[in-house]
């Protein structure tokens, strides 16, 4: 046993040694007729999940912004996306960032899109990780995605924000 550990602790340090640096992970998002819309990049930090998003031919305005449950974003679905499911909520919270008992560990701040249909977003996912195994991993089994909605969210109602139709999707993958 001890010369396993041994063992197992230099393979742990010749993977640090190698360089293999944080975790990744990247989103390709497509709205309802497949067109691709824009991407994300995830980077695993010691405080979450740093999320890099940047879109193209989105409706100007603010937009909510979701990890939703479910890895999986069909387009042209009767109701739009419906198979990505509910929000990312591994500890059963309510929804919104200002619900007393919640938020989901989904929920994130709502963003700009500019009068020229492009947005550019950073944002820290505090209760989620890339860590294999982990409860809150955006890399469970089934997966995650990336939702970005056609309205606001109101970041108080339970379970959708009242965010409107789901307006693109992409499913977080480990790069
Ligand atoms: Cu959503």
């Amino acid at each position: 046993m001890r010369t396993f550990a041994v063992l197992s602790l230099i393979a742990l340090s010749s993977c640090s040694m190698l360089g293999a640096g944080p975790t990744t992970a990247v989103a390709e998002l497509i709205d309802n007729s497949s067109r691709a819309v824009g991407s994300a990049t995830l980077t695993q930090t010691d405080a979450g999940v740093k999320i890099v998003l940047d879109l193209k031919g989105a409706p100007p305005g603010t937009h909510a912004l979701h990890i939703h449950n479910n890895g999986l974003c069909h387009a042209g679905e009767a109701k739009q996306f419906d198979s990505a499911g509910p929000h990312f909520n591994p500890y059963g919270k309510k929804h919104g960032l200002e619900h007393p008992d919640g938020p989901h560990a989904g929920d994130l701040p709502n963003f700009e899109v500019k009068p020229d249909g492009s947005a550019h977003v950073e944002v820290l996912a505090k209760l989620v990780t890339l860590e294999d195994l982990a409860p809150n991993s955006l890399l469970k089994t089934g997966g995650t995605c990336l939702m970005v909605h056609m309205s606001p969210d109101d970041n108080k109602t339970d379970p959708t924000g009242n965010a409107g139709t789901r307006w693109a999707c992409g499913m977080i993958v480990k790069k």
